[in-house]
């Protein structure tokens, strides 16, 4: 491929930032840095022959609503007004009691109506972070269903796949790889591949009951990995998407060998046998040996390896950005992967 993979960024997802979070009773420093943009960005940027860098066009605010509850972005909207040098973590989770009154969007005290852990804090500047960020999956599954570019890459940040219809949480406010999908399986049957080192609780969820997009997702085992209460093998989804959903979790340590072969023995198989139409990969690289998150061990090699053997199978496929959190490595990981893209790809 002679062409340059479009990548889509908008300078205000920027704005966000998460300072530190609550982990196990502890203020831990946030891994959901700027940093990890910008160190994507300079890889990129490096590499600019190979890459074109671009702004999604339009704050996408009303399709928002096609993928989540409206409720929620409201309540994202509404801390729009907190002070700017205020961060609000959810600290009360009101969910699952039945004689809880009705969550009021408006109330940023009812955040924890709408959130799912104590991770993904709340600032001014979150909303439009986060709706930018999700325009660029728009944006990156737009050129691909144009034919423009046969792969497209959006530089999601924040990431997306933990956020639910209902839900943020995760370092996830909108589900962002779920937009992509929305637009694509109007023309054709769509799989989400999730390799990030977590579990796609919220991508899972959107589609549970959809047969028009299976979701496969590849990660540590939720029985001692976040988000803990999903991505078990066990859940193959419901209704008309029953059979539709694959998750298949790995141990601790797991390395580049051992997650190639799943790729080859169990994911490529379950691709050619559902034949989409479009291919998106919630690309985390916090499956990286090194990351302070997840307990993977991949290398950056690995990574090409992976993106070639999805490239082979010669479907449009949109990259979507999710987790990874060694902000070093990020950029390195990130364009090897892509480069992969490159290499295979007719
Ligand atoms: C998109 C994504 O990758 N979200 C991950 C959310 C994981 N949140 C739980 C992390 C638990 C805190 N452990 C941090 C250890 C830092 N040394
Ligand atoms: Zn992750």
């Amino acid at each position: 491929m002679n062409q340059k993979i479009p990548v889509f960024f908008h300078p205000d997802q920027l704005n966000h930032k998460p300072l530190f979070e609550w982990a196990f009773g502890e203020k831990i420093a946030h891994p959901e840095t700027t940093h990890r943009a910008e160190s994507i960005l300079a890889a990129l940027t490096g590499e600019s022959s190979f890459y074109e860098i671009l702004p999604p066009v339009k704050f996408p605010t009303k399709y928002l609503t096609e993928t989540h509850n409206k409720k929620l972005v409201d309540l994202l909207r509404t801390a729009v007004s907190l002070p700017v040098d205020q961060t609000f973590y959810p600290q009360v989770f009101p969910k699952r009691d039945s004689t809880t009154s009705v969550a009021d969007p408006q109330n940023i005290h009812h955040a924890g109506f709408f959130c799912f852990d104590s991770g993904t804090p709340l600032n001014s500047t979150t909303f439009g972070a986060a709706a930018w960020s999700a325009a660029c999956a728009d944006e990156a599954a737009k050129v691909v269903e144009m034919g423009k570019s046969p792969v497209s890459y959006a530089l999601c940040r924040p990431p997306g796949h933990h956020a639910t219809r209902d839900l943020f949480g995760g370092y996830c406010y909108f589900n962002n790889a779920a937009l992509a999908a929305k637009r694509l399986r109007k023309k054709g049957k769509v799989l989400i591949l999730d390799i990030d080192f977590h579990h796609g609780n919220g991508t899972q969820s959107l589609f549970y009951r959809d047969e028009q997009v299976m979701v496969i997702n590849i990660h540590g085992d939720p029985s001692t990995c976040y988000p803990y209460f999903s991505g078990f093998a066990s859940e193959k989804g419901a209704g008309q998407g029953e059979g539709f959903n694959l998750n298949i979790p790995l141990p601790p340590g797991c390395d580049g060998q051992a997650y190639l072969r799943v790729i080859e023995e169990r994911v490529i198989p379950a691709i050619q046998k559902y034949q989409p139409s479009y291919l998106i990969v919630s690309a985390g690289f916090d499956t990286y040996v090194s990351d302070p998150v997840g307990d993977f061990a991949l290398e950056t090699a690995d990574y090409p390896e992976i993106a070639g053997r999805l490239a082979r199978l010669g479907i449009p496929i949109v990259v979507v950005q999710e987790g990874g959190y060694e902000a070093t490595s990020l950029g390195t990981n990130v364009e090897a992967f892509l480069r992969g893209f490159q290499k295979k790809a007719v």
